[in-house]
Parts: structure tokens; C-alpha cells; sequence
């Protein structure tokens, strides 16, 4: 049965496709500095930028657009289409500008300083590396524009939920609103450090910084962040994979849970990725490192139910057997093309789980920090479920605004499975590297993988060569995919425009109870974060008093 289609105004219309295409088109840069990073890293070109820019400058280019800023403008539009979707409200659309406005005057600011060379912080941008004060502001106005629109479904959901009353809130709703509950929790520690500590520093009206606690302020958001980008992937896998594998959701309460143990678990465990940082005592760190194994819980009940799903739906399909029913799944479906995005990206996961927490384990953490194992782990996560969910959702949602089918759909069903391969050679590649000492973030260029350099390491010569192959598929699959993308938006109309979500039902449609409401779970969370955080931050009080000047990791140095 057709999914209900949704008609849009034309105000919603501009506003959505903005929201979904002004991050598509600057993720073209972001992922050709990836494929120059790791062309550069294996010693394989000299320069690293048809831009002229540096190896640093590339690199936060590269995290800035494709980890914040494609992320942020992304969710923020998934959210719109949802609550006006499931909750059939429409969202104070002045507002919705507002936020949007305030979230393009961030980018481009923040983009100013990144290119005039005063921004070389990588994404992280954590003190003592310090950029230019338009490049903080940048970052402050892209996350209150995001709240301005958090802010704006809320009257739209307590509306819906006193018109329906002892109804469950949709799935698509409870997910997009655990995503942004997970996002202000993290965002206010980045604003604090943003706003009382980064700025005034770089506005040179402090001498100096705290880095120990300007860093746990920044991992305070560092980690909900990457649940903030992999639960709008997660909604889509609850509300619509298992209708386009022909079945149902095998538990609506499993996914309910889910999502309210990730409002829980998301934030009290950035200590994490602190764990050799001085200052802060090691039972803190040990207790981040249990609540982190905490926050896997979710994601292990989700490759449970999904993969039930999946076999629901195969069999529904006429799938038998043990295993045979696989073979009843949509892989290369042109219609339910969705399918293979999402099964990708999910398949990828299943490695960015193990060697997450591996990452969690403080001994076996201390193997792997900042060594190229991490970005070998989060181009699973970041670049697996997340990556290829909000892509195809913005394929998915901008054909469906225009009234457009998908041009070359015997391409499209390829990407993901071409990115696929790209990233498992990719992280393979950089994961083995980083056990052999190979480190991350570093401007390794020629020196390492060149026999003739005194820094050659000669272990490390394959693995960047196979990060540099994996890298050159993941390009060619997303020119694959950005050549879908224009041509669809180049075709004529030839459907009725609108929004039509393909929506599962439950097989197992156990009454919500506690797992359809926010404020228990928001009280434990909060409780959870005043154990976990409170403590440490008091001990990096005491035990540290020192400030750092700033530093430039740019060359030429362009000071801000
Ligand atoms: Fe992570 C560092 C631990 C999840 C992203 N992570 C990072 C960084 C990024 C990142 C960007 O504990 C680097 C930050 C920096 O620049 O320094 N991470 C974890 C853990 C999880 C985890 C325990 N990470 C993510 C997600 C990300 C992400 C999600 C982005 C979206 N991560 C760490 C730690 C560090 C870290 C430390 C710091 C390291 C250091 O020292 O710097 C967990 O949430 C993972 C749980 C997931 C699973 C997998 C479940 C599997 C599923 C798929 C099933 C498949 C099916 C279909 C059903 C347990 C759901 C196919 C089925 C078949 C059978 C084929």
C-alpha cells in the first residue's frame, strides 16, 4: 500500500530543499579534501588542495563541513518533514527561517575563517589550537539556530499529544525529538566553552585558556554529539526500513527503549576520549569508560530488532530456510532503493561498534588514541549509517518535494555498496595502521611513506596505501551519487510533489507506557550527568591552574 503523501506550501518547500541542499553542495568539498587527505597521507601527491589550502586547513574543512555543519542542516530539516508529517502540524515557519538564516550566517562565517587560513582547529577545534573569533561565533550561531528549530516542535508535539490522548507519539517523533533532547544536553557545554572561554580568548581579552577543562567541555559534547548524528539515521531504520523489507518492526516497545536509553547514556561519558589527559583522576575516567558500555546497549537492541525485521519482511516475501530468506531482501531494488542505503550503513556499523568499544576499553584505549585507528572507527560510524541514511534521505525527500523520480536508478542502487567497499578498505587500511603506531591528524605527507625521509616507517607504507584506495572508491561512488543527485534535480516534474515516508507497522505492538514519555528518562539523565561530571570537573579545578596562549598549526601562520 502506497505510504499518505504529505502537499507542502510553497514557503516549507524553499525552506526544506535550502535546508537540504545548501549542506549537500558544500559536502562536495568536504569529501574531495577527504580523498585528497588520504591521497597525501600515502605520499602519493604533494599538494593537498585544489584550493591552494593547507594540509591542516584541508583537514578541518574536511570535519567541519561533513561532520557539523552537513549533520546539523540535515537533522534540523529531517525534523521539520517528520513533525510535519507524523504529527500533520506545521512548525512556526518564521521561526524555521529564522533558524535557518541563523545557521547559513554560522556556516559562512565560520567558512571565512577556515579559508582565509585563521581557522586550522580541525573539527574538534579544542584549545591550544586557536582560530579566528568569526569561526567560535560561526559555531555558536549554526547551534542556536539548530535549537530555534528543536524549540518550534515542541508546541506542535504537546499539541498533538492533547489531541490524541493515551495515543502513542509516532516512532518518527520520538526519534527526532531523542535526537535534539541528546543534542541540548550537548550543546550547552559547548556554548558555555565557546562563549565564556573561546571567544573572549580569541578576542585576546584573556591572556590565556584553561585547555584541561576547555577540552572536557568540549567532550562533555563531543560524544552525545555522535548520537545526535546516529539517531535521525536510527529513526529511519525503525520508522522505514522494515516496510521496505517487506515486513513489519518487530518490537515498537524495543524501539521506544532505544531511544530513551540513548537519552540517558548519550552524555555522561566523554571522559572517554580523555583518557590520557592529565588532571583528571583515573576513577572517573574508569566510571565514563562503564557508562560508555552503557550507551552500546541501545545499539546492540537495534541490531537485534532490525535484523529481525529484515527477516520478517524476507519472509513475509516467500523467504525459507536459515539463511536462504536473505536472498528475499530488496538489495538492488530501483523502487525501494532506500533499502540498500540503509543496509550498508548498517553493515558498516557492525565494525564501528566493535572497534568502539574497543576505544571504550581504558587499556586497550591507550593502544589506539589518536592513532589513525580512530578515524578507522568513526568512517564506519560518522561515514556508515549516518553518512548514507542522510544522503539518501536527502535524494529521498528533495525528488519527493520537486516531484521528480530518481535519474539513473540503476546507478543510484549502486552507490552504497560501491561506499561500502571503499570505506571497509579504507578503515581496514587506517585501523591497522593505527595498531602499527601509525598516528592521525598529522601532516604526514611525503615523510613517512618516503624511503629517502629519515621518518619513514616502512610498516605504514600499505596501510596509507590501502586508506588511499578506500578513499578513491568512496570518491567514485559519491561522484556516483552527486551525478544521481543533479540529474534528478535537472528532470522535469512527472509526479505529484510531496512527501511520502514509507512507514512500518509493529509486529510485536506492546502498549508504550514509560517508553512514550521524555520527562522520567530526562530526570535520570540529568542525574546521571551531575554523578559523572560534577566530580571531575571539581578535581580539574583544583589540579589545574595553568592557561595556554594559543597556537597555529597552519604554515604559512596567518593569525587571527
Ligand atoms: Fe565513537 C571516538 C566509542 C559510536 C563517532 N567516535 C569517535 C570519534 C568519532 C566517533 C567521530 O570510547 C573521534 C572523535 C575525535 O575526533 O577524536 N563510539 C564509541 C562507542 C560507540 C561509538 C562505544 N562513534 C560512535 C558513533 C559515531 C562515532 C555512532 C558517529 C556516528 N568513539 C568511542 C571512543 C572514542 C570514539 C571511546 C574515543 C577514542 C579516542 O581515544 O580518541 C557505541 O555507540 C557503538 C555501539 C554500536 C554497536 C554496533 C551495533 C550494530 C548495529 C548494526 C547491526 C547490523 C544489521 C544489518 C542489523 C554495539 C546496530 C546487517 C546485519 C548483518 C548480519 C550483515
Amino acid at each position: 500500500m502506497a505510504p499518505r503523501q504529505i502537499t507542502l506550501s510553497t514557503s516549507w518547500k524553499r525552506l526544506l530543499q535550502l535546508e537540504l541542499l545548501f549542506p549537500a553542495a558544500l559536502l562536495t568539498l568536504g569529501i574531495y579534501h577527504g580523498l585528497l587527505q588520504t591521497l597525501y597521507r600515502a605520499g602519493l601527491i604533494r599538494s593537498t588542495s585544489f584550493l591552494g589550502l593547507e594540509y591542516y586547513q584541508g583537514l578541518t574543512l574536511h570535519g567541519v563541513v561533513n561532520a557539523i555543519v552537513f549533520t546539523t542542516f540535515f537533522s534540523v530539516a529531517f525534523g521539520n518533514v517528520l513533525v510535519l508529517y507524523y504529527l500533520e502540524r506545521s512548525p512556526n515557519s518564521r521561526v524555521a527561517w529564522a533558524s535557518l538564516v541563523m545557521m547559513l550566517i554560522g556556516t559562512l562565517a565560520a567558512s571565512w575563517a577556515i579559508l582565509s587560513g585563521r581557522a586550522s582547529v580541525l573539527y574538534t577545534f579544542y584549545p591550544p589550537l586557536r582560530a579566528h573569533p568569526s569561526f567560535y561565533i560561526g559555531a555558536a550561531m549554526i547551534v542556536v539556530g539548530s535549537w530555534l528549530s528543536f524549540f518550534n516542535w515542541i508546541p506542535c508535539y504537546l499539541n498533538w499529544r492533547k489531541a490524541n490522548p493515551g495515543k502513542k507519539t509516532p516512532m518518527g517523533i520520538v526519534g527526532i525529538l531523542t535526537a535534539f533532547i541528546v543534542w541540548f544536553f550537548a550543546t550547552v557545554p559547548l556554548a558555555v566553552e565557546v562563549l565564556f572561554m573561546l571567544i573572549p580568548w580569541s578576542m585576546g581579552w584573556v591572556s590565556g585558556i584553561n585547555v584541561t577543562i576547555a577540552r572536557t567541555l568540549f567532550w562533555f559534547f563531543g560524544h552525545p554529539l555522535v548520537y545526535f548524528w546516529l539517531i535521525p539515521a536510527y529513526t529511519m531504520f525503525y520508522v522505514m526500513l522494515p516496510q521496505l523489507s517487506g515486513g513489519k518492526l518487530y518490537s515498537d516497545r524495543a524501539g521506544r527503549l532505544t531511544f530513551m536509553l540513548f537519552v540517558i547514556f548519550s552524555a555522561p561519558v566523554g571522559l572517554h576520549h580523555q583518557f590520557s589527559d592529565p588532571g583528571i583522576g583515573v576513577g572517573w575516567k574508569w566510571l565514563h569508560s562503564l557508562v560508555t558500555f552503557g550507551v552500546a546497549i541501545p545499539s546492540f537492541l537495534t541490531a537485534f530488532t532490525l535484523a529481525a525485521s529484515m527477516e520478517h519482511g524476507a519472509r513475509e516475501s516467500g523467504g525459507r530456510g536459515y539463511f536462504q530468506w536473505w536472498g528475499k531482501l530488496p538489495f538492488f531494488s530501483s523502487d525501494r532503493w532506500l533499502f540498500g542505503y540503509f543496509f550498508c550503513g548498517l553493515v558498516l556499523f557492525l565494525f564501528g561498534g566493535i572497534t568502539g568499544i574497543i576505544n571504550a576499553s581504558v587499556n586497550m584505549n591507550t593502544l589506539v588514541h589518536n592513532t589513525a585507528w580512530i578515524p578507522g572507527h568513526f568512517h564506519t560510524t560518522l561515514g556508515g549509517p549516518t553518512y548514507l541514511a542522510f544522503i539518501a534521505m536527502t535524494l529521498f525527500l528533495v525528488a519527493g518535494i520537486q516531484g521528480k523520480t530518481i535519474a539513473f536508478p540503476r546507478l543510484n542502487v549502486w552507490v552504497p555498496y560501491l561506499w561500502l567497499g571503499g570505506v571497509m578498505l579504507f578503515s581496514i587500511g587506517l585501523s591497522m595502521g593505527g595498531l602499527r603506531g601509525e598516528p592521525r591528524r598529522t601532516n604526514m605527507g611525503l615523510s613517512y611513506v618516503d624511503p629517502s625521509s629519515p621518518l619513514f616507517q616502512p610498516s605504514w607504507k600499505w596501510t596509507t596505501l590501502m586508506g588511499a584506495g578506500g578513499g578513491t572508491i568512496m570518491f567514485l561512488s559519491m561522484v556516483a551519487f552527486f551525478t544521481v543527485l543533479v540529474a534528478t534535480l535537472l528532470k522535469k516534474s512527472s509526479t505529484a510533489p510531496g512527501i511520502a515516508l514509507p512507514t512500518s507497522e509493529s509486529y510485536h505492538d506492546e502498549p508504550a507506557g514509560l517508553f512514550d514519555r521524555f520527562r522520567p528518562w530526562i530526570l535520570i539523565a540529568l542525574l546521571l550527568l551531575a554523578i559523572t561530571y560534577i566530580p571531575p570537573f571539581i578535581q580539574i579545578f583544583q589540579s589545574t591552574s595553568s592557561v595556554s596562549g594559543g597556537f597555529y598549526p597552519s604554515s604559512p601562520v596567518v593569525i587571527p
